[in-house]
């Protein structure tokens, strides 16, 4: 059997890494460098939102089955800021380390630092259907930017159970425990039934 092909509909080279590591040869994952594609306003209220406007959109554009997700890093102390906004939580031309300093200085002198990760996946297929996934991890706001793997706020991410942050472990071990992961894996067993 041939393996399904999906044109990852990211523009965010740290996580196509990711999503390429965790589903490995199940899926053939085509690239935006073959397929291009133009930026997707996310102007969404919801990372569900976000996620199926940027599948629809570069479906629609390439004519291909595409897989996008949308991520927020959502704090219970901010009521679940940054959220949707999280990849401009400093401003629109927010580098990642920008955001992180934001949320630390936030944050600064609250005991109070759960947090949680969530991860929505949209596949869109050409005939428009679609399918739709999430996954979410939960931990704490650490009150300093710790290790040098990862992206986004990983440095400052400590996963429930575990004493060192995302940034801190290897990426492998992120890719079992991730929000990502959670939601590719259930993505990927609704694709095997789509296509059986
Ligand atoms: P695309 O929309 O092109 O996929 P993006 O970077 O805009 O890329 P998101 O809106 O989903 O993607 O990402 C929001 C931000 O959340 C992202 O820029 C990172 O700062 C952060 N982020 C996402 N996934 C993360 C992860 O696994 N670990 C840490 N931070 C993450």
């Amino acid at each position: 059997m041939t393996a399904l092909k999906l044109l990852l509909g990211t523009k965010n080279p740290d996580k196509a890494k990711e999503i390429q590591a965790i589903f490995g040869d199940s899926v053939t994952l085509l690239s935006g460098d073959d397929h291009p594609f133009a930026d997707v306003e996310e102007d969404g209220d919801t990372l569900e939102a976000n996620a199926r406007k940027k599948a629809t959109e570069i479906s629609k554009e390439t004519g291909l089955a595409v897989l996008s997700e949308d991520t927020g890093l959502e704090v219970d102390f901010l009521k679940g800021a940054p959220g949707v906004y999280s990849a401009r939580y400093a401003g629109e031309e927010a580098t990642y380390q920008d955001n992180v300093d934001k949320l630390l200085d936030a944050l600064k002198g609250e005991s109070k630092r759960q947090a949680h990760f969530r991860c929505v996946c949209v596949v869109v297929f050409p005939d428009g259907q679609e399918l739709i996934s999430a996954g979410q991890l939960n931990g704490q706001i650490t009150t300093n930017a710790r290790g040098r793997d990862g992206f986004g706020y990983d440095p400052i991410f400590l996963p429930d159970g575990f004493s060192k942050t995302l940034a801190e472990v290897p990426t492998s071990l992120k890719n079992q425990i991730s929000h990502r992961s959670k939601a590719l894996r259930a993505m990927k067993a609704q694709l095997d039934k789509h296509m059986a």
